[in-house]
């Protein structure tokens, strides 16, 4: 890479990170998301570690003293500044405050992927200073007690895996993954009578997902705020219970970042990687298809895997202790014309099968590609022995912010930028992809 264009992109990712610092957290985009997103700032904390590390845990310990007495760490942190209708659903629609364990400042009621962890262990190894430590302390018992509550009141399927109880949960909104437990959830577009969406003020309707997700979308945020985000009983009452192969991965990959954690503080790395094999063995017990040859999410109210070969399926391979054979089955899934991953790619990696009929290139999860996810598989094809195609991913990745900018998400054919033009975990992660 030309060092002038790597300068320029170091530039317009600093320029992008600090243009969306808020005080005390970054937010994802100062038009469509002007709060604090849970997985946003983990991803966030890993670009602030190459220039301004103290603001990498500033931004995560604003999230985690917004953590639940449950151990759940919230998938928004509202910033009291900003109340009165910027977002939707904002803090009036999750009324958190008459919750049992919600912190003081407003938050919704549901969980991101939980890449913290790893996200901390980047920080920390990237600037390894008395600063890092001290934050380190105090965040591994609260990393400690995310991980608990995923285990444990999320295990609905009783399986060993986290189950979301909402798409929302899954970072990845409108991914056709979702379309069929989705189906099942009874919603009516008159819903959304009641209240207005925001994110079309900002960003093209052809780009974000429809008004019938949005009706279901509000359906099952209501139906987990009737029973004010308790986790009992969901199986009787909720309508949507799923497990992830991503947050599931993201939990296993976040008991390898603990151990390293663990060692750092003076507690003992065993359990973490104890917990870390039992989640990659359920991963690949309850989630991969052999007949398919990639992973699926699991309808725990049907018991069924969902058919559909999103890019969820790849994410396992961030499990540092996948099996061989799982991951020979993701490179090959990668390789395939579905998502055309090479040493010298084609397109742009995108977020759904592009061979499949409901392959939409400009609707969010549902074909566009994502600097984050490109990441995220990134660092998995490094970790097990793949430079030539990480390497090409990474090209591609940086060719696009080069050509379009630090959007938030881009076609997956032309490369064009899509969604919002200034986006945080664009320019966090790219940095990260050049250091
Ligand atoms: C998107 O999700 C929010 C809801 O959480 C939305 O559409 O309003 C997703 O892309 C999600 O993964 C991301 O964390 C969030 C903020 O960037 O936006």
């Amino acid at each position: 890479m030309v060092d002038a264009v790597v300068t320029r992109l170091r530039a317009l990712a600093a320029d992008t990170l600090a243009g969306n610092w808020e005080h005390d957290h970054t937010v994802p985009s100062r038009t469509l998301y002007p709060h604090q997103w849970s997985w946003d700032s983990a991803f966030v904390a890993v670009g602030w570690a190459h220039l301004r590390p103290d603001r990498a845990w500033r931004e995560l310990r604003t999230l985690f003293a917004a953590q639940w007495a449950d151990g759940r760490v919230p998938h928004i942190v509202f910033n009291p500044a900003r109340r009165g209708g910027a977002y939707f659903p904002g803090p009036d629609f999750w009324a958190s405050a008459r919750a049992d364990g919600a912190p003081a400042v407003a938050t919704s009621g549901l969980l991101q992927p939980p890449v913290h962890a790893l996200a901390a262990w980047l920080a920390h190894r990237r600037a390894p200073t008395a600063q890092a430590r001290s934050a380190l302390r105090w965040l591994y018992p609260r990393l400690v007690a995310q991980q608990r509550y995923l285990a444990g009141r999320r295990d609905v399927g009783g399986a060993g895996l986290a189950c979301i109880v909402h798409p929302w949960e899954s970072g990845l909104d409108n991914s056709p993954a979702w379309d069929l437990p989705l189906a099942a959830v009874p919603a009516d577009t008159a819903v959304l009578r009641a209240y207005r969406r925001r994110d079309t003020d900002h960003a093209d309707v052809a780009h974000r997902p429809t008004d019938l997700d949005y009706a279901r979308y509000v359906a099952l945020a209501e139906s987990y705020r009737a029973h004010g985000y308790r986790d009992d009983g969901l199986p009787q009452r909720h309508p949507f219970l799923v497990e992830c192969p991503l947050v599931n991965a993201a939990a296993g990959a976040a008991e390898h970042a603990l151990a390293g954690i663990a060692a750092v503080v003076g507690a003992d790395p065993g359990p973490h990687r104890d917990r870390a094999a039992r989640i990659t063995a359920a991963v690949v017990d309850r989630l991969y298809d052999p007949a398919s040859g990639t992973f699926h999410p699991r309808d725990v109210r049907t018991g069924a895997l969902l058919p559909a070969r999103t890019v969820l399926g790849l994410l396992p391979l961030i499990l540092p202790d996948l099996p061989r054979r799982q991951v020979d089955a993701i490179v090959a899934e990668a390789r395939s014309a579905r998502f055309g991953l090479a040493a010298r790619m084609e397109r742009p990696l995108p977020s759904h099968d592009r061979t499949a009929p409901d392959f939409e290139p400009v609707r969010y999860w549902r074909g566009p590609s994502w600097i984050n996810i490109g990441w995220l598989l990134w660092r998995g094809l490094r970790g097990h022995g793949h430079p030539e195609l990480a390497a090409g991913l990474a090209a591609s990745m940086i060719r696009l912010v080069a050509t379009a900018g630090a959007h938030e998400y881009f076609h997956p054919d032309t490369g064009a930028g899509l969604g919002s033009p200034r986006f945080a975990w664009t320019a966090a992660l790219l940095l990260d992809v050049l250091a």
